[in-house]
């Protein structure tokens, strides 16, 4: 304890010099050990309860003016400690959890695009080079640009509930609206515009009320091909297809043609293309027959060039449609349609870096 020497008086100045003095001490300190803090300055042994024992000291006449210095020396002294126990605390923890912060971040692994665009930026760049453009168009349409401007006459049954999608809506004014069921409808808004020559590729997303199994599914994309100008032949749609079958699968493959029929082509034919797996020898894939069919062709229908405003008499034309599942499946050999659609990561990043 102080000197009993020092006057009374003078008890309450060196009090104030002593509090100055230990605040500066106090600010400054950063250890950062918390608890030698509150050994030293808030312990039972401490320089705060030493300080508060001087009271006794004090004139009568000074001691509530000294109480007063004393309570808030004493809660400067408890925040600071505070302070230093949290961020001990937080220290404490970065350490716990090995964490170092001064390390980069994990980087973000890139993605890849899926199977299904990836073939169908490929069609779409073959037939590029060929001169022609892209189209698209909308998915919901109406019965006149999917059906009856396509020569499908009023019962035909691709019309059927069972395959399209219909949607009434009291907004549509009870019209009949679906899903396009083929993107045959935006070459038909291509044919309605009436500028000659057409020459369009029209990729796109499709939909049929179908059952999903490894074989079909109640939506697939498509990619569709016109061409319409003066004398458009079938010898032309022959070696456009052979331009696109050599450039896809390799010059090795043969192509061959078989008589079909579709409302919308009158001839219409559907293509094969030698088995990519045999190499046309006869396995599992082509069911033994060296052939496997990838799309459906024709010469465009006079009817449907009437029905959108184009002279029958003075143009001719090709078109075909072919669906991007299926030419997927045979160029990586997928075996079910469905995996195209379950966003597995496992089957998608086989993909990274293909074609
Ligand atoms: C198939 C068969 C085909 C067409 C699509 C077409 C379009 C117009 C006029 C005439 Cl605007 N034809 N498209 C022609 C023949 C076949 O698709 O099996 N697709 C998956």
């Amino acid at each position: 304890m102080r000197s009993p020497s020092i006057p009374y008086l003078c008890r309450m100045e060196a009090l104030l010099i002593q509090i100055e003095e230990l605040k500066k001490e106090i600010a400054a300190f950063n250890g950062g050990d918390a608890e030698a803090f509150r050994i030293k300055y808030l312990g039972s042994k401490g320089l705060v309860k030493s300080l508060m024992g001087e009271m006794k000291q004090v004139p009568a006449e000074k001691k509530k003016e000294a109480g007063q210095l004393l309570n808030e020396f004493k809660l400067f002294t408890e925040e600071r400690y505070e302070a230093l126990r949290s961020a001990s605390a937080s220290n404490g923890k970065a350490q716990a959890s090995n964490i170092d912060l001064s390390l980069p971040g994990d980087p973000m692994p890139l993605g890849s695009r899926h199977p299904i665009s990836l073939v169908k930026n490929r069609i779409i760049s073959i037939f590029q080079r060929l001169g022609f453009a892209v189209a698209e168009g909308p998915e919901i349409e109406d019965d006149f640009h999917n059906f009856t401007a396509l020569n499908l006459p009023e019962n035909h049954p691709a019309r059927d509930m069972q395959d399209t999608f219909y949607i009434s809506h009291p907004a549509t004014g009870g019209a009949d609206w679906l899903l396009r069921t083929h993107t045959s409808s935006v070459q038909v808004r291509e044919m309605e515009k009436g500028k000659l020559p057409i020459r369009i590729i029209c990729p796109g997303r499709v939909y049929r009320n179908e059952t999903i199994s490894a074989r079909a599914h109640c939506f697939f994309h498509q990619v569709e091909g016109l061409y319409i100008a003066e004398n458009v032949s079938f010898a032309d749609l022959k070696q456009t297809l052979y331009f696109f079958v050599q450039e896809m699968f390799g010059e090795t493959v043969k192509i061959r043609f078989r008589p079909s029929y579709f409302p919308f082509t009158e001839p219409s034919a559907e293509m094969d293309i030698s088995c990519l797996i045999c190499g046309g020898e006869g396995c599992s894939v082509c069911k033994r027959t060296g052939w496997v069919e990838i799309l459906g062709c024709g010469m465009v229908h006079p009817n449907v060039l009437d029905n959108c405003g184009i002279d029958s008499s003075k143009y001719t034309g090709f078109a075909f449609g072919m669906g991007i599942e299926r030419i997927t499946m045979l160029k990586y050999q997928i075996k079910d349609l469905r995996l195209f659609s379950e966003n597995d990561v496992r089957f998608l990043d086989q993909f990274s870096g293909a074609v």
